[in-house]
């Protein structure tokens, strides 16, 4: 029997299951075609992985690779139950907990390659992370949509190394109790975005969806429920989405380089946010905590009907 040998952790109540080995080998190819040649050829591993019966749909999957770089000490390549993410914040957080955990790395400064980018991360003492996120910006403000169910609905196109639409919450607050309804209003927003056919830059899909809304705790800035491309929610705050928020102020002249924004997710899970600006670029720097949680080996029986995962 083939075997997929990952360790399980969770950044804030978002899970990530880093894998170690049983992917194909992909070694000396360029990250981005990695990603190519897994959705084209391989995709079944990814469904193996994270889709049901040995996963689900909350699951992040992070496909742990050398380096492509020459200072980097690792490359990592995230994918969920529909397909592949570009950046993934609280997955790098997963990742960096997980290296620790078997003893790769102690304390210190360190750069993953990713396919949208090498990013910079700081293990300290304590278990936090801190990420040093790809450039984010704000694509286009204040942009107009007709939802289906909910009427006008105005937000922000912002890249942090994924896309997103980012809107006030159609209610005064973001609360877990409250997850089903929010799904509801950002799958509307999603869908509205297809059939008026915004996007990001170059035509890219829109495939995160970031209500926010007031904090809870008097100390916290904001709060986010954030619709992930597969249809569950992000149980952390969202690096890639706290980026955007970050690059969404900075744009507005709310929040300036170096001022810390501390972002709740849904759950209540918070994420440090701030951001410098390098070569006239915004470079977020985010800082969470994970846990490792679990060491699986998945077995892939062929007599399995559901060897390969459910869709
Ligand atoms: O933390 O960037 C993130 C993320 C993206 C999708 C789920 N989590």
């Amino acid at each position: 029997m083939q075997a997929i040998e990952c360790l399980d952790s969770h950044t804030g109540g978002e899970p990530t299951r880093v894998v170690l080995s049983g992917f194909p080998d992909f070694s000396g190819v360029a990250l981005p075609e990695v990603v190519n040649r897994l959705r084209l050829h391989h995709d079944r591993y990814r469904k193996a992985t994270v889709c049901e019966p040995r996963g689900n749909d909350v699951l992040v999957g992070a496909l742990l690779l050398a380096p492509r770089d020459a200072g980097s000490i690792a490359s990592v390549v995230f994918f969920n139950n529909v397909g592949y993410l570009g950046m993934c914040g609280h997955g790098t957080i997963g990742l960096v907990a997980t290296l620790a955990h078997l003893g790769r790395i102690a304390p210190g400064c360190f750069a993953i390659d990713t396919p949208v980018g090498t990013v910079q991360v700081q293990l300290r003492a304590d278990g936090s992370v801190s990420i040093d996120n790809v450039a984010s910006y704000r694509h286009r403000a204040d942009v107009e949509l007709e939802v289906a169910g909910l009427g006008r609905v105005v937000g922000d196109i912002a890249w942090g190394g994924n896309w997103f639409f980012l809107c006030h919450a159609p209610a005064t607050a973001v609360r877990v109790e409250d997850a089903a309804e929010l799904t509801r209003w950002a799958l509307l927003i999603r869908q509205a975005l297809v059939a008026q056919g915004v996007t990001g830059r170059d035509g890219a899909p829109i495939d995160h969806i970031e209500l926010t809304g007031p904090a809870h705790r008097a100390a916290h800035h904001g709060r986010n429920f954030v619709l992930c491309p597969g249809g569950a929610y992000d149980r952390s705050p969202c690096g890639t989405g706290t980026s955007a928020k970050l690059a969404c102020l900075a744009a507005d002249g709310s929040l300036a380089p170096g001022q810390v924004w501390l972002q709740e997710s849904v759950l209540g899970s918070v994420f440090q946010g701030s951001y410098r600006i390098v070569d006239a670029q915004l470079i977020p720097t985010i800082t969470g905590q994970a846990f490792v949680s679990g060491k699986t080996t998945l077995l892939l029986d062929p007599a399995d009907p559901f060897c390969w995962g459910l869709d």
